[in-house]
C-alpha cells in the first residue's frame, strides 16, 4: 500500500463508489461524489495559491462541505490545520501567526476577526465562497511521500504555549488501516458520528475506519443523547469521549432494545471510569471497547474486539505500536507491573511539533521513544492501565485544558496576586476547571469568568472560582494543588 494519504482516500472512493459514505439531516453522498468534489475542490484550492506543504487553517461548523474540506486539502498536497469552533480571537490569532497558513477558510461570521489576525498574510474564505461555482475539472492528486506532514493539529502545553502535532501521510494511513481491522470495521458498518471533526478522535479516527472500510456515517453537528439513540436502530457502531456515555445512561430511552442493532461501542479521549462501564453493560447488555491515544500518537492501546474487555483498562498496545513503562526522570525501563510514565513506539508517532526543534526532543527518548506524559502500569496479561498524569493537564469532556494557559490570564490581571487552576470531578464531564485564587484587592468572580470567555474557549474557562487569603504551599514555595484538589473534590458531587 503506498504511504500516502490521499492515494489511500482514492482506493476507497474508487471501490466503493456508489455506496453512501456520509449523511446529514438533509441528504447521503456517495464515495463517488465525495470524491469528485474533493477533486474540484482541490482545483479551486490550487488556484488560490495553495501549493503542496502550505498550510490551509479550518474553523468552520461540522458538516460534509468541511469534511470535502479536508480531502481536497490533503489531495492538493497541503497541510490541513482544524481548529476548535469555540476559539477566541486571542487564540486564532497565535495559530494564524504560528502556523503562517496560506489560506484560512472560516465561517460567515468570523470573517472579520480573520481579517484581523495573524499578520494579515493570509486570504480569508469561507465553506461558501469556496464551493460556489466550483471548476468543472478536477485536480490530479499531488504526489507526496510517505513521511510528509498531511496535517498540522495543536495541542496545548504544560507552560502554556500550543503546540502543532505534524500528522504525516504514513501516520495517518498506517494507523487507520490497523483499526479498521482491529475493530472489525466492515462495509455493512454505519457510524453514529457525533463527534467534533477538528481533533484526531473525531476527524482520524472516526472518519478514516469508515473511509478505509467501505463503511458509512451519519453526520450529526454535536452530541445529543435522544437523536443518538433514535439513529442506534439503523446504525452499528459510536465512537464517543466518556460524556457520551454518562449522557446516554441519562436517559431513560436508551435500554437494550435500543441498542439492540448495534455492535460496538468505543470510548476514548479521557478516562472511562469502571462504575460507567458495568452501568452501561447493566443497561444495554454491551462492554464499552476503551481505548487509549494522543493527538501525537494516534491510537495506543485498546481493548480487544473478542477478548475481555475490561473496566478501568485501556487494553493491550495496538499491533505494531511499540509500548513501554520508564521512570520518569532518568528513562530507565521499568519491569512489568511497577508504575512509570507510558513511551511509545511506531509508525503511527507524530513527526515533532512545528517550528520547535528543542521542545520535540525534549519529548523524545535519545532511543526515538515518544514521552507520553500519562503514568501507566502493565498487568500480567499485558493490559496498560492509566494511573494518572505526569504532565498538569485536566480533561474536561474529553477536551484538554492545561492549567498553565489559564493561570497565566489570571495572573496578569491587576485583581489576582497568584491562581492555581485545578481540575475536580465532574459527574457529566469527568472533570472540571476550577479555580482558586489569591486576590490582589477587590474581586467578583463572576465578572472575572465573563472577562475571561472573551480570551479563552467556554471549556477552558474555570466553572467556579474561589478566594483563599494564601494559597496553600510547601516548603520550596511551590502551590499544592493536591490539598486544592481534595478541598474542592465533592464541589460537583450529585446531590
Ligand atoms: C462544552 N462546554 C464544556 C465542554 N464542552 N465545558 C467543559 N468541558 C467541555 N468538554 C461548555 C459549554 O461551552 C457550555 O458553557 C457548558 O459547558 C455546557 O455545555 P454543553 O451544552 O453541556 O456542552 P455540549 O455542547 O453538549 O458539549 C459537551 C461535549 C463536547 C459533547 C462533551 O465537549 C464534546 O463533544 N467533546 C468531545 C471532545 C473530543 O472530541 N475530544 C477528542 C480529542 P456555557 O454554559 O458557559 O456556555 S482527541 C484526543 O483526545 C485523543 C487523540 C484521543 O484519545 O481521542
Ligand atoms: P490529546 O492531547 O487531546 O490528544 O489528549 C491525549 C490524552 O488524553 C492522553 O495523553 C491521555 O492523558 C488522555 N486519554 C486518551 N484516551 C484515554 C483513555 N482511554 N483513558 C484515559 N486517558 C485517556
Amino acid at each position: 500500500m503506498p504511504g500516502d494519504l490521499y492515494s489511500r482516500f482514492v482506493q476507497s472512493f474508487e471501490r466503493f463508489a456508489n455506496r453512501i459514505l456520509v449523511e446529514d439531516g438533509a441528504r447521503a453522498w456517495t464515495y463517488g461524489e465525495i470524491g469528485r468534489l474533493a477533486g474540484r475542490l482541490a482545483a479551486r484550492l490550487q488556484a488560490l495559491g495553495v501549493a503542496p506543504g502550505e498550510r490551509v487553517l479550518v474553523q468552520t461548523d461540522k458538516n460534509v462541505e468541511t469534511l470535502i474540506l479536508y480531502f481536497a486539502t490533503i489531495r492538493a498536497g497541503a497541510i490541513y490545520l482544524p481548529l476548535n469552533i469555540d476559539y477566541t480571537e486571542a487564540e486564532l490569532d497565535y495559530f494564524a501567526a504560528d502556523a503562517t497558513p496560506v489560506l484560512a477558510v472560516c465561517r460567515e461570521s468570523s470573517a472579520e476577526v480573520f481579517g484581523r489576525i495573524g499578520g494579515g498574510g493570509m486570504q480569508v474564505s469561507t465553506l461558501a465562497a469556496l464551493f460556489a461555482d466550483l471548476p468543472e475539472a478536477e485536480a490530479p492528486p499531488v504526489p507526496r511521500a510517505s513521511d510528509d506532514v498531511a496535517a498540522i493539529l495543536y495541542t496545548s502545553g504544560t507552560t502554556g504555549k500550543p503546540k502543532g502535532a505534524m500528522l504525516s501521510q504514513d501516520n495517518l494511513a498506517s494507523n487507520g488501516e490497523m483499526l479498521i481491522e482491529f475493530w472489525r470495521f466492515t462495509p455493512e458498518d454505519r457510524l453514529i458520528h457525533a463527534l467534533p471533526i477538528f481533533h484526531v478522535h473525531g476527524l482520524f479516527v472516526a472518519v478514516h475506519c469508515v473511509l478505509f472500510s467501505g463503511a458509512s456515517m451519519v453526520f450529526l453537528p454535536r452530541f445529543e443523547s435522544a437523536r443518538v439513540i433514535e439513529l442506534m436502530a439503523k446504525s452499528t457502531v459510536l465512537m464517543g469521549v466518556p460524556t457520551y456515555y454518562v449522557r446516554l445512561l441519562a436517559d431513560p430511552a436508551f435500554t437494550r432494545e435500543s441498542a439492540g442493532h448495534m455492535r460496538l461501542f468505543i470510548s476514548g479521549s479521557a478516562p472511562l471510569s469502571a462504575d460507567i462501564h458495568r452501568a452501561f453493560e447493566e443497561r444495554c447488555g454491551h462492554r464499552v471497547l476503551e481505548r487509549y491515544g494522543m493527538t501525537e500518537t494516534g491510537m495506543l492501546t485498546s481493548n480487544p474486539y473478542d477478548g475481555e474487555r475490561r473496566a478501568g483498562f485501556v487494553g493491550p498496545p495496538l499491533p505494531g505500536v511499540g509500548l513501554r513503562i520508564a521512570e520518569f526522570e532518568t528513562g530507565r525501563v521499568l519491569p512489568q507491573g511497577e508504575v512509570g510514565i507510558v513511551e511509545v513506539a511506531g509508525r503511527n508517532i507524530f513527526k515533532g511539533y512545528w517550528q520547535m526543534p528543542e521542545k520535540t526532543a525534549s519529548e523524545f527518548r535519545p532511543d526515538g521513544w515518544f514521552i507520553t506524559g500519562d503514568m501507566g502500569v502493565i498487568d500480567a496479561r499485558g493490559y496498560v492501565q492509566l494511573v494518572g498524569r505526569e504532565k498538569d493537564l485536566i480533561i474536561s469532556g474529553g477536551l484538554n485544558v492545561y492549567p498553565a494557559e489559564v493561570e497565566a490570564l489570571l495572573d496578569d490581571r491587576p485583581d489576582v496576586a497568584e491562581a492555581a487552576v485545578i481540575g475536580v470531578p465532574h459527574p457529566d464531564f469527568g472533570e472540571a476547571v476550577v479555580a482558586v485564587v489569591q486576590p490582589a484587592g477587590p474581586f467578583d468572580p463572576e465578572a472575572v469568568r465573563e472577562a475571561m470567555r472573551k480570551e479563552l474557549a467556554a471549556f477552558k474557562v474555570p466553572k467556579a472560582i474561589f478566594t483563599m487569603d494564601a494559597l496553600p504551599r510547601n516548603t520550596m514555595g511551590k502551590i499544592q494543588k493536591k490539598l486544592l484538589r481534595e478541598q474542592y473534590a465533592g464541589l460537583f458531587a450529585p446531590a
